[in-house]
């Protein structure tokens, strides 16, 4: 378990009756961050050196994807490198990329490992690694296409790499189930497995369209829990809300408890207007078990960067007790 010291925090306001709160000063990082973005969102933060680093998606005003290395001091206020991360040949040489979105960002074992919807002939997982956020590597996709928010768990599971995906098709998908997959060596994924589909519309309406992983999923007592998003197509188009699941630590395509009722959903205006209104869309989260902390990073439109709090310990309890 991570027990990090400086976590982003602020109290839970007293008026508050909900287990996660938003962040007072929202959104954290501004479209306008850095000379060329459009809009900077769904992006992944790690703790880094004696603060954090984040990988982030800054689509430019030509509305093109790229994702950028950032650093911060306290996990909230972010220098963002003004030039796209370039990658050089990892476990490949086929580093083909017509667009990159939606990093994820790890540590296992000895280094960074990144993931993103790769576009090769559509969207795909995108795999990479670095040791300093100065120097990036980009290995082979993991699938074919078309697939998204590809998320790595943060140890090998039996012996395996561990990554959820959610298949998709080219488009704006309408539909979309959580799969899980395996690999020896970060290059060949396979056994493949369904760990969780869309809720049926009268159960979990937030959540019946298509649902996707969001952050790197948490080890605690009860299993992983991994944070996702999820989606309902209403008559103005997608909204997507926030949710949670417990998988089984040895076997994490078994899922133990998950939400009925969203964890959060669109409510702010920060969330509520954008390029893409009625999106959040968590892809980072920092935690300490021991301070009982966790902090999520979620994009808020497809437009800015937003912050979340709660407890742990709540956290667990809610999906526990509110479980489909
Ligand atoms: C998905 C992805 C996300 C985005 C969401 C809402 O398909 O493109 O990056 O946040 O749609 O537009």
């Amino acid at each position: 378990m991570e027990n990090l010291k400086n976590i982003p925090w602020q109290e839970k306001p007293e008026n508050c009756n909900t287990v996660m709160w938003r962040y007072s000063e929202n959104p954290i990082i501004d479209r306008y961050a850095i000379p060329s973005s459009n809009s900077i969102f769904n992006s992944a933060v790690v703790p880094f050196e004696d603060g954090y680093a984040g990988v982030f998606r800054c689509d430019n005003k030509a509305v093109q994807m790229n994702i950028f290395a950032g650093f911060s001091k306290n996990g909230i206020d972010w220098d963002i490198n003004h030039e796209p991360i370039s990658f050089k040949a990892g476990n490949t040489e086929m580093i083909d990329s017509d667009y990159k979105y939606d990093p994820r960002v790890v540590f296992i074992e000895d280094r960074y490992w990144i993931t993103w919807c790769n576009g090769y002939h559509g969207p795909t997982i995108g795999i990479g690694y670095t040791f300093d956020f100065k120097e990036f590597f980009q290995c082979e996709n993991a699938f074919l296409p078309f697939n998204r928010n590809g998320v790595l768990f943060p140890k090998k599971i039996n012996g395996k790499y561990a990554m959820l995906s959610r298949p998709s098709d080219n488009g704006h998908t309408a539909f979309g189930d959580i799969y899980i997959s395996y690999s020896p060596d970060m290059k060949y994924w396979g056994e493949h497995r369904c760990v969780m589909k869309v809720a049926p519309f009268e159960q979990s309406a937030w959540q019946c369209t298509k649902i996707g992983a969001g952050p790197i999923p948490i080890l605690t007592n009860e299993g992983w829990l991994v944070f996702y998003h999820g989606v309902i197509a209403t008559c103005n188009g997608f909204r997507y809300s926030i949710g949670a699941s417990i998988l089984d630590e040895n076997e994490p395509d078994k899922v133990k408890y998950r939400s009925q009722p969203y964890l959060m959903a669109p409510a702010e205006l920060y969330e509520l207007t954008g390029d893409v209104p009625n999106v959040i869309f968590p892809c980072a989260a920092v935690h300490s078990e021991k301070e009982d902390k966790l902090a999520l990073y979620y994009g808020a439109a497809d437009t800015v960067t937003a912050m979340a709090f709660g407890k742990l310990s709540e956290i667990i309890d809610f999906v526990k007790n509110n479980s489909l």
